[in-house]
């Protein structure tokens, strides 16, 4: 089936009872067990839900995963994917993630004997000099939030395959409908469901999803043990958003980038991020890997007072932390997503106090491009 209508009808089928088309939200803690050892696969609501499993099985139909396993949010998720390893195992990290994620490996995973290596993973020598003994993880977000970077993920894929390791890819910034981290042969895809997948902006939740049934089977038990799990109404959200995924996902590429050839042509920026521009050193490897550029767009406005002067005064922009709603959204990386993430190593990757970052949403662009304009 094309990706709509996976997106539109996987995991779901009319409601046996009453026929209702929707799937219902299954508002339940606990399910009557008929005797003793006997019950119809649901015993309680941390373990089985319905309204959970056609969301797990949705979104791993739109990643071509045989498995979806779904969380409270997208650290969650990250950090039930970090329960599959033990103290002194090593995990080789791209040095941008989001500033959540380093906060949850550098500030405490490592209390619990984890090692992590910051390693700017666009360049696959790094990576492969960066194993050693007691690696067993590679963890990549492609593109990175917020600068955009770019890892070629076949090639990570060959690394950890010739290494033994384990691969995930946070798929995050682009969703499935523009790129496909198991078509190039990754292990475990992990998603912020709070962003593009939902994108109404009014729910928070994650998704593991892989078709390597050793992981799987370990990622639902853990699921389960750690309980990290949304709530059935949240799963009912992100299933109805899934709906329009692909339609949301094009109109947010066809703002992001007449805003971002906007920012360009006028100079309005110092320098201007977005893998969909010519000018973006991975602009091929984007075309080659990915099915469109997405709707992020970050910029550098050179100085602190500029980049403030257009963060303060947008109106049509909100400032607001997270991203891929429908809603255009702007933010102030170093003070606000990454301010976990130390200044020294935040400038190594460009990441400076100028860097605004826009999540171009799909209001009229012309009514955006206005916006950003009137501030300067
Ligand atoms: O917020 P949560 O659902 O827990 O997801 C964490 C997460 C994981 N991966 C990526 C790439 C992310 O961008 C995020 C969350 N990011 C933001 C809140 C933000 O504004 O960047």
């Amino acid at each position: 089936m094309g990706f709509s209508t996976d997106a539109i009808h996987a995991g779901q089928n009319p409601d046996p009872t009453t026929g209702a088309l929707i799937t219902p939200v299954y508002l339940t803690s606990t399910y009557e067990q008929e005797e003793l050892g006997k019950h119809k696969g649901y015993e309680y609501g941390r373990t089985q839900n319905p309204t959970r499993e056609a969301l797990e099985k949705n979104i791993a139909a739109l990643e071509k995963a045989n498995h979806g396993i779904a969380f409270a949010s997208g650290l969650a998720a990250t950090h039930a994917l970090m329960s599959l390893l033990k103290a002194g195992d090593h995990v080789i990290v791209s040095n941008n993630v989001y500033g959540g994620t380093y906060r949850l490996f550098e500030q405490n995973l490592t209390d619990f004997g984890l090692l992590y290596s910051w390693v700017d993973t666009s360049n696959l020598k790094n990576v492969e000099s960066a194993i050693i003994e007691n690696t067993k993880m590679i963890f990549v977000e492609t593109p990175t939030n917020p600068m955009l970077v770019l890892t070629d993920l076949k090639g990570i894929s060959e690394i950890v395959k010739k290494n033994n390791l384990i691969s995930v890819c946070d798929n995050t910034f682009m969703s499935p409908y523009f790129q496909n981290p198991l078509d190039w042969g990754i292990d475990i895809i992990l998603h912020s469901t709070t962003k593009y997948i939902n994108g109404h902006s009014d729910a928070v939740g994650g998704m593991l999803a892989t078709s390597n049934e050793e992981y799987y089977e370990r990622l639902r038990y853990i699921q389960n043990a750690s309980g990290g799990v949304p709530s059935p109404f949240d799963c009912w959200l992100v299933l109805r958003a899934t709906k329009t995924l692909a339609v949301r996902m094009k109109q947010h590429q066809e703002n992001a980038i007449a805003f971002a050839d906007w920012l360009v042509k006028t100079g309005t920026a110092k320098k201007v991020i977005y893998p969909g521009l010519k000018e973006h050193p991975q602009h091929e490897l984007a075309k080659k890997q990915m099915r469109g550029f997405g709707g992020m767009v970050s910029a550098d406005f050179g100085s602190i007072d500029k980049a403030k002067m257009v963060l303060n005064n947008v109106k049509v922009f909100t400032l607001a932390e997270s991203l891929g709603g429908v809603e255009s959204l702007i933010c102030h990386p170093a003070s606000m997503t990454h301010a976990s993430v130390p200044k020294e190593e935040r400038e190594k990757f460009g990441l400076t106090n100028s860097l605004v970052r826009f999540s171009v949403g799909i209001e009229d662009v012309g009514d955006l491009i206005a916006d950003v304009k009137s501030t300067l």
